[in-house]
Formats: structure tokens, C-alpha cells, sequence
């Protein structure tokens, strides 16, 4: 039997469920409704409306398949989340999901939902390729035609002509300065194909900026059996993470917000020390452990980090490469975020697939690895991050394993002839295809190229 309004009284006691008036209208839209999302907002927001009386309810659109919506959908939007710390796991189903619509099939409804009075932000976790930007960070309009822009433009013509408040478009991914980033290729659009909207866009909608932080492998069908032979019903939707969840959002919204901040999250004028911290040692971390860690041998981020030389490694790119181009916060001391995410990447109870973390490669590296190398302040190499680039270009060349990448081809092409000088000039600097600030120098280029030829 599924999980559902009808069914929820069945669960054991130990699992906490939803107490609030969930038939509220929904006040966020959220694009990109995947594991990671239902983990993090979707919760905070579920913690909030448990203790408050107007419960904040989200629709969630899928941006690709329709498979969320058939998970969520025949369960009355709801899921079980089930915190796994290493000592036992917790479970309480999130009830502030309200409904799940599809980008291909629900068009008219979604964009209703975001012109509606009661929507006052649209929140996105469509990953990195979704902001559909080209090579040099402005927006591809080709691709973005695909995108969450035109239904989010449209809704927000008929907010101007109905004489409603703008919104607050909040960014959830893996981007540096993602509300900028996010505004940026907004206004984009807007001059391309609306611009007599650009005043009241500027005038009246915000991107604050926001660092998101929560490990959440993809579910496997043995979680989801598991769980259903310990709360007796099952759950399509099910997610599984780790206790650990943080969420830094600049204080910049144009309208009304739930109290995310009565939950933990933190509101503040700066996130960039807490999102450079991150995405340059959390997630530069991850993408060494997983081109490293699968040429290794290993399939789980525990185990590939419990690997003495990939170990050694992370250490390295955390502390001696990443830490000394961030620029620490207040309270912030980079040692002891080193040593806890270390202590996450063990957690042997989350089997977090490095395959997860290859994916997308090429719109990751930017941001975690590539902005290191150009702000590195030292004389020396950024060894672990260089051995990082031979270990992902043995990966993208696609002659050890599938690439699920968008610029596979382009990728593979460039690699073809495995490793060498000009496969590495292909790839990186001014005109290369992963465009950045950092020039790979000669000793760079060649540090890379001969641990390249060491894995083939
Ligand atoms: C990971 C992230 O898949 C990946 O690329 O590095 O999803 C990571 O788990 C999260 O950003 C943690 O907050």
C-alpha cells in the first residue's frame, strides 16, 4: 500500500508526520524538484510550517521526465525523509510539497501557479546545465528557449499587467554567485525577447544570492524496500541523506518568506565566504574523490576517501590549494570545515555513488577546481587539483566509461588522442571549451599530461 493523506495514520509512531493545513495555496514555485531539493528547502519549509500557523506549501515542477510526478503525485504530494547518521536513521514525512507538475506537459498550470497572488518565489535546483549558459556565461538563448525562462518571463508579464508584486528568484545550485549569475541571465532574456519588461523586472523582482549544502545520494531500489518493510507502507518518493544541512541565504527577498531562519538558516548580508568555502573544498573535494576515486576502483565517496593517497589528496586540495583563495567569513575557520567534511565523506551509511558526482563534469569544474588555480596565490602547483584534471580528462576522453556530460562530444573529440599538450590547450584557457580565468602555464600542462599517461 502507498504512502498518502489516507494511509499516513498507518505509519509507527516514530515517524513524525505533517500536523499542518496542507490544502494552503501554494506561495513558491520550485523548478528542478529532485532529490536534493526534497532533502533541503522542501524540509526547512516543512520544519517552518510545523511551527507556525500559515503553512508555506511549494508546487514542484520537473523540469525533464514526468517521473517525480508520478512518485508524488498518487501520494498526495507526500514523502518520507530519512536522516542517516552513521548511528541509526531518522525518519518524518515532509508534508510541504503541494503538488508536482511536468515543464513538457503542464506549461499553462505553471505558469498560472507563478502569476497567481499567493506565489511570492520561485526557488530553482535545475543543476548547473540548467541556467543554459554558453561559453562565455551569457545566456544561450537557443537552449534557454527549452529552459524555465520563457514559462518564468511570461508569468511574470501577466504579474505586471495584473498589477501584482514582483518575486524573489532564489537560486539553489551549485553556482558561484548564483542569484547574480541568475539575475544576469534573466535580464538576458528579458532584452532579447520581452525588453519592455527589463524596468519592472529590475524594479520589482530580486536574485539573492544562497549556498545550499546537503549530501543526498540518489535513492536505490533496496532503500526504498527497506523502508518499506519498516513503516509498512511504501513510498515512491522516499529520500535518504545525512544529518548534516545548511542553507546561507542573502538578505534580499521582494516579498514575504517563510521563517526559514527560525530552522537554521542562516540570512545574511554576504554568502560569498560561505559559498566560495564550499564549493571549492566541499565540492572540489567531491569531484577529485570521483574521477580519482572510480579510477581507483571505487563505486561510494566513503570508500574512496578512506583511500590513504585519495585521502592525503582531498587534505591537500582543501587546505594547501581551496582554503588559501577564500577569503574567511566571520567565524569561519577553514581548518575545522576541512576535518568536518571529511568526517561527512565517511559516513559508510549513505552510499553516495561517485558516479553521481562525475556527471556534468564540464559545468562543475569551473567553480570548484578552475577558480582555485587562478586565484592560487603560491609559486608551487595545485598538485591535487592538476592530478584532479588528468583524472577527468582520462574520464571525459570516454574511453573508460560512460560520460554523462553535455559536452560529451566536444569533450571526447578534443581528447581523442589521449594524453598530450594540445589535448589539455583544447580543453582549457581563453579559447578552450571550458572557458575560465585560469591558463594552464607549461608546467601545469605538462604536471597534467604525464599523470594523464600514468592512467592509461
Ligand atoms: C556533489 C553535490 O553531485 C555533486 O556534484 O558534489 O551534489 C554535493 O553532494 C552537494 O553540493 C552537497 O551539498
Amino acid at each position: 500500500m502507498r504512502l498518502s493523506q489516507d494511509t499516513i495514520g498507518q505509519l509507527p509512531d516514530d515517524v513524525a508526520v505533517p500536523a499542518y493545513d496542507r490544502a494552503a495555496a501554494p506561495s513558491i514555485v520550485h523548478f528542478g524538484i529532485g532529490a536534493f531539493h526534497r532533502a533541503h528547502q522542501a524540509a526547512f519549509t516543512d520544519a517552518c510550517n510545523r511551527e507556525y500557523g500559515a503553512p508555506w506549501m511549494i508546487t514542484g515542477v520537473s523540469m525533464r521526465s514526468a517521473t517525480v510526478a508520478d512518485q508524488l503525485n498518487p501520494q498526495d504530494s507526500l514523502y518520507t525523509l530519512t536522516e542517516r547518521t552513521g548511528e541509526g536513521s531518522d525518519t518524518r514525512v515532509i508534508g510541504a510539497i503541494a503538488n508536482v507538475l511536468v515543464a513538457g506537459e503542464d506549461r499553462d498550470a505553471i505558469v498560472a501557479q507563478i502569476a497567481s497572488a499567493t506565489c511570492h518565489i520561485v526557488t530553482f535546483t535545475v543543476t548547473e546545465k540548467g541556467y543554459c549558459r554558453a561559453l562565455d556565461g551569457s545566456l544561450d538563448l537557443g537552449m534557454a528557449e527549452a529552459g524555465f525562462y520563457p514559462m518564468l518571463c511570461d508569468a511574470l508579464e501577466q504579474r505586471r499587467a495584473a498589477g501584482l508584486p514582483g518575486l524573489s528568484l532564489l537560486s539553489c545550485d551549485n553556482l558561484s554567485g548564483n542569484g547574480k549569475q541568475l539575475g544576469r541571465l534573466m535580464r538576458d532574456w528579458i532584452d532579447a525577447r520581452v525588453p519592455d519588461l527589463r524596468e519592472w523586472f529590475d524594479g520589482h523582482c530580486t536574485t539573492p544570492d544562497s549556498m545550499v549544502d546537503r549530501i543526498v545520494p540518489a535513492p536505490s531500489a533496496d532503500d526504498l524496500d527497506a523502508l518499506e518493510r519498516r513503516i509498512g507502507l511504501r513510498d515512491e518518493g522516499a529520500i535518504f541523506t545525512e544529518g548534516f544541512s545548511q542553507w546561507v541565504i542573502e538578505d534580499d527577498f521582494a516579498g514575504p518568506r517563510p521563517a526559514w531562519e527560525t530552522q537554521g538558516v542562516q540570512i545574511v548580508d554576504d554568502v560569498a565566504p560561505y559559498e566560495t568555502a564550499k564549493l571549492r573544498m566541499l565540492n572540489g573535494a567531491h569531484s577529485l574523490l570521483a574521477y580519482a576515486g572510480l579510477d581507483g576502483g571505487h563505486t561510494y565517496v566513503h570508500e574512496a576517501v578512506a583511500d590513504p593517497q585519495l585521502r592525503t589528496l582531498v587534505t591537500r586540495l582543501m587546505l594547501k590549494e581551496a582554503a588559501p583563495t577564500i577569503e574567511a567569513g566571520e567565524g569561519q575557520d577553514l581548518a575545522s570545515y576541512a576535518a568536518q567534511l571529511v568526517q561527512r565523506f565517511e559516513n559508510p551509511a549513505l552510499n553516495h555513488r561517485l558516479e553521481q558526482i562525475a556527471m556534468d563534469g564540464s559545468q562543475k569544474i569551473g567553480q570548484r577546481w578552475l577558480e582555485v588555480l587562478a586565484e592560487h596565490p603560491g609559486d608551487g602547483l595545485c598538485e591535487a587539483i592538476l592530478t584532479g584534471i588528468a583524472h577527468w580528462l582520462h574520464h571525459a576522453s570516454g574511453k573508460v566509461r560512460t560520460v554523462d556530460d553535455p559536452r560529451v562530444d566536444e569533450l571526447q573529440a578534443a581528447c581523442a588522442d589521449g594524453p598530450g599538450t594540445e589535448a589539455v590547450r583544447a580543453v582549457f584557457g581563453a579559447t578552450g571549451l571550458i572557458r575560465s580565468a585560469w591558463t594552464p602555464s607549461d608546467a601545469e600542462t605538462d604536471f597534467i599530461v604525464g599523470k594523464w599517461r600514468d592512467l592509461v
